[in-house]
């Protein structure tokens, strides 16, 4: 176990981490281009400097993967298990410890950095008995002495690339069930988190994993890292890609990976609708929406987009969002008293910013106006560095219509739109108005009205009467349409993305029995004249 290496900063300033690429169990961190992630709340605060990994290196590990694939592919399940149940403990030792870094590097408020730390937590337990299942099944032959089963089998190396909003949960959905399914792995972690990465890391180091069965190389997508990982993958030298982030690169792994005659796993953007019908609990509705759209300052793909409310309950709503919108505290993570932190980075705030403009232009009206905090001009519950954090106060669309851009467009960020709608069918045309299907909710009473929506609407994930966002770490996660391939995360769903069935024929007959040649199918019996039988019993 190594102990990780430090630079101190400035006065006043917590130290940088200094992160390394991973590639057969070394420790590697040549000079050259570096990563330099800056604490989004307060850009001052170097919080890790990472390598920045080139094709090389990603090719290194792409080798390093495979040669350890085949030994860790033998050991038996439950003993591959046995690691994340270390995993899994030293996870909730380091529960505090790890929150507080993911708030500092990405800016998550810490009761919401403690729940991603603990949906990692309930992976690695999850899977950790899930090594004592990994079932296949035993199939009856249609011929004598012969016996069928059913086999998961490793698919072999996986590249993993995640995103920085989720920076330890989302990882953990994908590392671990690929590790325990006996695959090795090479992450290209979110340029965003280099450091929540290491520290993941470390804790894989600490459990017992086997030198080579995670890999980690740093650096950036697009023309970086992770498009060399991709690439691999179009070259063999990966047989599987495991990716959150946009659509648009989405299609592009689909592409590449597609050619190779692989399936990736491609979790990606979502237009998340929220129904509010006539006869909900207001109250409750209100509250969720204002969670959905504004909670993790709008940075999960699970964030709601678009408000969908019946006209006759639009102005009670409206009038309530706003004024709780109004309310809500910004500011430091790491203060326990914040409704959302700053955005994670400086192109997050750039495309926030421009979706004012294209909202205005495409005739929305804005009720909360939602623009940069900057210094001087501070809300009244602001408690953070407006100088050198990038935070923003909530917007709220107005009069919002599904044939506008801010209508389908995805967007992170805490900006909402608020679509007003007459009745049940209206509401379900609108929620399926993009295209877009991850996640959605509907507030109601009405149980008909609960069915009807889980029945007609196109998301991979539906809420009855609570958030888009919050799905639990043992139900599959993943969308339709834009959202994603049709594979999902999570639970025993994720097991076909890691494993490939195999199907083994045993014969103990002594002969060559050819199956659908020697068996004994019955003649098709004598056509049964029932009019003659109806008729003779009459
Ligand atoms: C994401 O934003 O990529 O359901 C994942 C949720 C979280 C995970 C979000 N459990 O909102």
């Amino acid at each position: 176990m190594c102990r990780m290496q430090t630079r101190v900063q400035g006065p006043g300033l917590p130290k940088t981490l200094l992160a390394y690429h991973f590639v057969a169990g070394r420790e590697i961190t040549e000079a050259g281009a570096e990563i330099v992630r800056k604490n989004p709340a307060n850009q001052r605060d170097v919080v890790t400097v990472a390598p920045e990994g080139t094709a090389e290196d990603v090719k290194r590990a792409c080798e390093a993967a495979r040669a350890a694939q085949a030994r860790w592919g033998r050991v038996p399940a439950p003993e591959r298990a046995h690691v994340l149940a270390q995993l899994a403990r030293l996870l909730l030792e380091s529960k505090e410890a790890l929150a507080r870094f993911v708030a500092r590097e990405v800016g998550k408020p810490l009761r919401e950095a403690r729940g991603s730390v603990q949906e990692a937590i309930d992976t690695a337990e999850f899977f950790q008995s899930e090594g004592r299942r990994l079932y296949g099944q035993t199939v009856p032959s249609e011929l004598p002495n012969k016996e069928l089963f059913t086999y998961r089998r490793p698919i072999g190396v996986v590249g993993v690339i995640t995103a920085g909003n989720f920076p330890i949960a989302v990882p953990s959905w994908k590392l671990i069930p690929a590790i325990l399914c006996g695959n090795t792995v090479v992450w290209k972690p979110s340029e965003d988190a280099p450091g929540v990465a290491t520290l993941f890391l470390e804790l894989f180091r600490r459990a017992g994993l086997p030198d080579g069965v995670l890999n980690v190389v740093h650096g950036r997508g697009s023309g970086g890292a992770g498009e060399a990982l991709v690439m691999a993958a179009g070259a063999g030298l990966v047989d599987k890609i495991s990716f959150t982030g946009s659509t648009q690169v989405g299609r592009f792994i689909g592409e590449v990976t597609g050619r190779a005659l692989q399936v990736p796993s491609l979790e990606l953007g979502g237009k998340n609708p929220l129904v509010i019908l006539a006869d909900a609990d207001l109250e409750l509705a209100v509250e969720g929406a204002l969670w959905a759209s504004f909670g993790t300052a709008g940075q999960r793909c699970t964030s709601a987009g678009n408000i969908i409310v019946d006209k006759r309950v639009m102005p009670t709503v409206k009038g309530e969002l706003v004024r709780r919108a109004r309310e809500l505290v910004i500011g430091d993570p790491l203060d326990e008293t914040v409704d959302y932190g700053p955005l994670i980075n400086e192109r997050f705030l750039e495309t926030w910013s421009r979706q004012r403009a294209t909202g205005l232009e495409d005739g929305a009206e804005l009720l909360l106006d939602g623009e940069r905090i900057t210094s001087g001009r501070e809300p009244p519950s602001f408690r953070g560095d407006s100088e050198h954090g990038l935070y923003v106060t909530p917007r709220i669309f107005d009069r919002v219509t599904m044939n506008m851009r801010i209508a389908v467009e995805e967007c992170f960020g805490p900006t909402v739109n608020l679509v007003e709608v007459s009745g049940l069918d209206e509401a379900i045309e609108a929620a399926n108005g993009t295209p877009y299907g991850l996640s959605s909710a509907i507030y109601t009473r009405d149980a008909a009205a609960m069915l009807r929506f889980k029945e007609s609407i196109r998301a991979g994930m539906t809420s009855i009467n609570n958030s888009t966002t919050g799905a639990e770490a043992h139900l599959p996660f993943g969308g339709n349409g834009w959202s994603g391939n049709g594979t999902r995360e999570s639970g025993i769903w994720v097991l076909d993305a890691y494993t490939r069935w195999q199907a083994v024929n045993v014969d103990l007959s002594g002969k060559l029995q050819k199956a659908q040649i020697d068996v004994e199918v019955p003649e098709p019996p004598a056509p049964l004249a029932l009019d003659e039988l109806i008729g003779r019993a009459s």
